[in-house]
């Protein structure tokens, strides 16, 4: 955390090599909870393409400096300052010792050295090496580590480090050691130790090429009966990770530790994975099928790290995405794999359907605000404020589109291109970029646009059908709308847009397509490239006016502009091949529909939905040859927040209201099929966390909140009820216990209180899942007599609460701040005091938890008059009092 009143604005533009390079490090820790002192041995040598000048500069941050040595002699030319130590008079190559002390029970920022439950852990990505000890704290200094822990052997029994374990022993007055050698080289930010009381669970495997490895899944003792499902993510990883790309784990030993207080989802350490307990812990008791494939796909993105990342890593952190984007890609494939092999279309669809629906609900949002950055950013006051969607899923959106456009067998060219050009180096997106062109023999001059350009694409299509000519003509013409200022400065020219198109005939099946110019038909799925800014495709030999089927499997993440009808529509939910893009045209006629109520409601005029509508629900909901879990996605309305985002003045009430009209009037119209549907998909016996189990759970859950919208819920009660005591898993009894939540803003609040209560008894030594009670709360719809800003209130008092644990803080704060608009936004400003109070705390403790928390509000300009007023309000008052770089960079974003 620094004090700075007018923060540094880094830019990549000012990108420089290093003036030094460091070979190897030895970094010897005593390891004590208020004072750990570090002494750190560097061989350095001048960088023959670095910037001349006789100065080393350290990086380092809340280090109390001990002393400094050059080759074994003490140097007294030397000076800390508030960034760190500058140390003069140095010759070409030398050895530098600096001892320095840190503490780590002081440590609330969970960035460097930190204490959590009575263990050690570090965190260094971005910059919190530098935290630890002093260091060229930058990703293209790359180096050999070794590394020794001593600590209290009864206090700490486990020391672990990254690499492999050469020496462990004893030590005088009940301290031990051990003694970790990582034979690659690395970037500070991929630096691990843990030490604590933990145990594990191991596997021995054996990887392609035969060499036995050691894997181990590091817990709490009382966890250790939730660690299998992360063992079997892990060696489900290694496998794709070899069948798909070849790519081998390099290391003898891998491992995975759990901690419960953590900024983010986890950390790829090299051979040492830190994850968040949230991203580990799993059993059918306490998680839900969610979290079960949460684990699967954290586990499989920092395992994915491994090559891209650790062995392959950025010259600097603008270049993040470079490993982001493209790890990002790699889980959601490895998902999609593990939901569907790689031949069943429509389970890998479901994966393919949450990732959009994600990636529109938040990236499209981030890139409409003051925070829109391209994937490859030109600046930042604090990088940790880039961990953002637009790098991460918009960069996994950019991966993606090279295998659109190559296939999959041309990515794979390129990605084995990309190794054998630069295993062991720091580099750009762009090296990425060229490594796929060269393997594919293209040019991708223009593709760089997707690196550079903010905002999100937006591509209208245009029809027309020459039934005497039997020729079809698709016009496609992109641009970016009206979009945020930050992102309109970033925009220079039109992008190369892969265009996935098919034509359905009135049978319902697609038509063959044969582009003009072309001899015979090939296919019914074709990927246009769309490189200027309009551009016709001719269909020749169509024999009648077709439906177009248009980006198919969201081929490129842009906005499609066309006026479907709602007709159109509901044939389209009925028949398209491509099942991305039926769950897509009924999510288009919902949202139309709701914006229309939201109109209205917001008018105070009365609301109706047309019957073809409903009924157009009613046949996907009754269609068994559709799978439940692709059932459930399509029966899921898109979200408050999604919808917000769509209106040109978001009115939250007003969508709420609209929203909820639109449930009740499919829970009543429906109310026999959701029961039929409840009943069919109740499946006995034990537990599996399987795609096709999880699909009929979802649908079925699904069905009871449905049910649970009834004016009068009984039903939806008494089957909640018994759900919730029958339960043999936490996605069963979560859900019963959120439908009870939901009847009780009809029924009243006495509905959900014993099951409530008993939750919180039955799990109260379960922090995970105590987690999930707060979120409930804070998530559920309020009424006009029951605000839910007071239920948060009261739970901010309840002895389970504490700001200092980030999964708490986001179970209730952020629960109620981002994911119940409609209690948030209430008119009276009290959600947006509350968001300032708590933003201003987490500030003191936590800047990175704090930034992101600040976050929330920065679409103000976005809502209605009186709402925009009060929520400037609160982020002046924010901005008046914030300490961090990290919450100021995001308010003063907001208010510029
Ligand atoms: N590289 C990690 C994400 C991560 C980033 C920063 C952290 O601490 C500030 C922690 C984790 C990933 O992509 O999984
Ligand atoms: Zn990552």
């Amino acid at each position: 955390m620094s004090d700075t009143a007018s923060p540094a604005v880094i830019r990549r533009a000012d990108y420089a090599q290093p003036a030094f390079l460091i070979d190897s490090v030895a970094l010897e820790f005593d390891l004590v909870p208020e004072r750990t002192i570090v002494k750190n041995t560097m061989r350095l040598r001048r960088n023959p393409d670095g910037a001349p000048g006789a100065r080393l500069e350290l990086m380092g941050e809340a280090l109390e400096l001990v002393s400094v040595a050059l080759n074994g002699v003490p140097h007294a030319e030397h000076r800390a300052h508030e960034h760190g130590l500058t140390v003069e008079n140095l010759p070409d190559a030398f050895e530098l010792t600096i001892v320095s002390a840190c503490q780590p029970a002081e440590n609330t920022t969970l960035s460097g050295l930190y204490v959590s439950s009575g263990n050690f852990f570090t965190q260094c990505e971005a910059e919190g090496f530098r935290r630890i000890t002093y260091f060229l704290d930058r990703p293209d200094v790359m180096a050999i580590y070794t590394v020794t822990l001593r600590a209290d052997k009864a206090a700490y029994p486990v020391l672990l480090s990254n690499g492999n374990l050469v020496e462990e022993g004893e030590l005088p007055d009940g301290r031990h050691f051990a003694k970790w050698e990582d034979p690659f080289k690395k970037p500070s930010y991929l630096f691990a130790l843990v030490a604590g009381k933990l145990v594990a669970i191991e596997e021995r495997i054996r990887s392609g090429s035969g060499k036995e490895k050691l894997l181990q899944v590091w817990v709490e003792p009382h966890d250790l009966d939730k660690t299998r499902h992360a063992m079997d993510s892990l060696i489900n990883s290694i496998r794709w990770d070899e069948a798909r790309f070849g790519l081998e784990l390099d290391l003898d030993r891998f491992m995975i530790v759990a901690v419960s207080d953590f900024n983010m989802g986890a950390m790829e350490n090299k051979g040492l994975n830190i994850f968040n307990t949230k991203y580990v812990l799993a059993n059918p008791e306490t998680a839900t099928d969610t979290d079960f494939a949460n684990v699967e796909a954290v586990v499989g993105h920092e395992y994915f790290h491994n090559w891209t990342g650790n062995r392959i890593t950025c010259r600097d952190w603008f270049q993040l995405s470079l490993k982001e984007g493209l790890t990002v890609f790699r889980d959601q494939e490895f998902s999609a794999d593990m939901q569907g092999g790689d031949t069943d279309e429509a389970a890998r669809a479901v994966k393919r359907i949450e990732d959009v629906r994600a990636l529109r609900q938040f990236q499209f949002a981030e890139d409409a605000g003051p925070m829109a950055h391209p994937v490859r950013p030109e600046s930042y006051v604090e990088i940790n404020n880039f961990y953002t969607m637009t790098v991460y899923e918009k960069g996994a959106e950019v991966v993606r589109m090279y295998q659109t456009l190559f296939g999959r067998d041309g990515f794979r060219r390129g990605m084995d291109l990309y190794f054998k050009r630069h295993d062991g180096q720091a580099v750009t997106c762009d090296d990425f970029r060229l490594a796929l062109a060269d393997a594919n023999g293209r040019d991708l001059t223009q593709f760089e646009r997707w690196y550079s350009q903010a905002g999100t694409p937006r591509v209208s299509v245009r029809t027309a059908y020459d039934s005497a000519q039997r020729r079809y003509a698709v016009t496609l013409t992109q641009h970016y709308g009206d979009c945020a200022p930050a992102a309109r400065e970033t925009q220079t020219g039109p992008l190369l847009i892969p265009f996935a198109l098919g034509l359905i005939g009135r049978d319902g099946r697609d038509v063959p397509l044969r582009l003009e110019g072309e001899t015979q038909a090939a296919g019914t799925t074709r990927v246009l490239e769309l490189t200027e800014a309009e551009q016709t495709f001719t269909f020749v030999d169509v024999a009648e006016a077709p439906l177009p089927s248009l980006l198919r499997n969201f081929s490129a993440p842009v906005v499609v502009e066309y006026d479907y009808t709602n007709d159109e529509l509901a044939f389209l939910l009925a028949h398209d091949s491509d099942p991305f893009n039926r769950w897509e045209a009924g999510q288009r006629l919902a949202t139309r529909e709701l914006l229309a109520l939201t109109a209205r409601a917001a008018a105070s005029e009365p609301l109706s939905l047309d019957d073809s509508v409903v009924a157009a629900f009613a046949r996907v909901l009754t269609d068994e040859s559709l799978s439940p879990a692709f059932r459930e996605l399509a029966l899921i309305l898109p979200s408050e927040a999604y919808l917000a985002e769509q209106m040109a003045e978001s009115n939250p009430a007003a969508v709420h209201a609209a929203r909820q009209f639109m449930r009740k009037r499919l829970a009543t119209a429906l109310r026999a099929e959701w029961l039929a549907v409840y009943e069919r998909h109740t499946a006995s016996g034990p537990y599996e966390p399987t795609p096709k189990a999880t699909g009929h759970r979802a649908l079925k859950n699904l069905a009871l909140a449905y049910l649970a919208e009834l004016d009068d819920p009984v039903d939806a009660i008494r089957l909640a009820n018994a759900q919730y005591d029958a339960a043999n898993n936490m996605t069963d009894r979560a859900a019963a216990l959120a439908a009870l939540l939901a009847a009780a803003t009809t029924a009243g609040a006495a509905a959900a209180q014993p099951a409530l209560d008993d939750f919180y008894r039955r799990f109260e030594n379960e922090p995970l899942v105590i987690d999930k009670w707060f979120a409930m709360q804070a998530m559920q719809r309020g009424s006009l007599d029951r605000r839910i800003i007071d239920v948060v209130g009261k739970l901010m008092a309840h002895p389970a609460f504490t700001l200092r644990n980030p999964n708490r803080a986001r179970s209730l704060i952020f629960s109620f701040c981002t994911h119940n608009p409609a209690q948030f936004h209430a008119e009276d400003g009290s959600g947006y005091a509350f968001w300032a109070e708590q933003v201003i705390a987490l500030d003191a403790l936590n800047p990175q938890v704090a930034a992101r928390l600040a976050r929330s509000l920065e679409l103000w300009r976005r809502y209605t008059p009186a709402l925009r007023e009060r929520m400037r309000e609160a982020l002046e008052r924010v901005a008046s009092q914030v300490k961090s770089r990290d919450v100021r960079e995001v308010v003063e974003k907001a208010l510029a």
